[in-house]
């Protein structure tokens, strides 16, 4: 089904498009390097005014490190009654070091908002507009609604990395913020991709829209 853009009531989202997240990275996703050419072709093609990149930016020590907890990346552990379970991971995305930068293939000139996340250390930050439950049971939202919001924006279209963290919980929060939420399924890799089914359902659940790059057109052709 073709989409019609309006450039100025649709935004991008890229999310967590950064060296760690690509093969021999801190935190590879199988395939992350294949979504930044078609995302910056994206980016070029001046069919948004808005785009915002997200950017894991994580203090050293954070929550979500397995190294944290002397246990094993990939294990998950119960942090508390209040904030839940925590999926541990890789040290990655460390705040000024090279596997956190925007990866050098984005055209950053045309990112309106660079919007990073998980930079407290109690708490991880899949989503880009709250971050996860923290010590108190609260998600504490990052502003990205309200910015989206009196910009104009009613439509955000989300794409990066990885399909099954960070795009899934941005687009089912873009969702329950009120805004309809497309996840361009091309533009996406998954950390673990034989549980792909699990993600397409969540987001159908969300009231997601799962769409691919080619079925954008733009306003008027
Ligand atoms: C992500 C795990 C940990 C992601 C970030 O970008 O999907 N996944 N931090
Ligand atoms: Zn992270």
């Amino acid at each position: 089904m073709k989409t019609t853009l309006e450039p100025r009531r649709d935004a991008l989202l890229l999310v967590d498009v950064q060296p760690d997240f690509m093969p021999g990275g801190a935190l590879p996703v199988a395939e992350g390097d294949a979504v930044v050419a078609p995302i910056a072709a994206l980016c070029a093609g001046a069919r948004f005014d808005t785009i915002v990149a997200t950017q894991d930016w994580h203090p050293r020590g954070h929550v979500s490190f397995a190294s944290s907890h002397g246990r094993r990346p990939y294990e998950v552990i119960l942090l508390g009654a209040r904030q839940g379970e925590q999926t541990l991971w890789p040290d990655h995305c460390v705040q000024g070091t090279a596997g956190a930068a925007l990866h050098a293939g984005l055209p950053l000139e045309r990112v309106s908002l660079i919007l990073r996340k998980g930079t407290r250390r109690e708490v991880d930050s899949y989503s880009g507009f709250r971050e996860n439950l923290d010590p108190e049971g609260r998600r504490a939202p990052t502003g990205l609604a309200g910015w989206l919001r009196e910009r104009g924006i009613g439509r955000v279209f989300v794409c990066g990395l990885a399909r099954d963290f960070c795009v899934r919980w941005t687009a089912e929060d873009a969702a329950r913020a009120g805004f309809e939420a497309v996840v361009l399924d091309d533009l996406t890799r998954s950390v673990f991709p034989d549980r792909a089914g699990e993600t397409t359902a969540a987001l159908e659940q969300a009231g997601v829209r799962v769409a691919r790059a080619a079925d954008l057109a733009r306003e008027n052709g």
